[in-house]
């Protein structure tokens, strides 16, 4: 009996330090379970200069380890932690740097203030 419960206490240390591995971040919230890849769809992205200023944006916030910006499709990857950040939040940010995210549409104002070659003129 006894060798079954230390048999069993072992899996478990086993299991949670399988967790853990390859965190590489700040702290315990930082396990593999907790990131998470998405995919945004970001229609109105014109040129360069709207990949840089998506990545930057979306660089910029807690919870996010990586961002690609993908001109030909049109897309934004985000490698995000999910304890820290969510999707809502960041479709927002995107809208407030004047671009369309997923369904949320840009902030007008932000829009009208982008460089012209930003605009697609929607
Ligand atoms: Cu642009």
């Amino acid at each position: 009996m006894y060798q079954y419960i230390v048999l069993s206490y072992i899996l478990i240390i086993l299991l949670v330090g399988c967790g853990k591995r390859e965190s590489g971040y700040d702290g315990k919230d930082q396990t593999e379970n907790n990131i998470q890849t998405t995919t945004i769809s970001t229609p109105s992205i014109m040129c360069g200069m709207c990949v840089s200023t998506i990545k930057k944006t979306v660089s910029a916030v807690e919870g996010v380890y990586d961002v690609e910006v993908d001109l030909q499709k049109k897309i934004t990857t985000v490698k995000f932690n999910r304890t820290k950040v969510d999707i809502t939040t960041l479709e927002k940010f995107i809208s407030d740097a004047g671009y369309d995210a997923n369904e949320t549409p840009r902030n007008r104002e932000s829009y009208n203030s982008l460089p012209d070659c930003c605009k697609d003129g929607k």
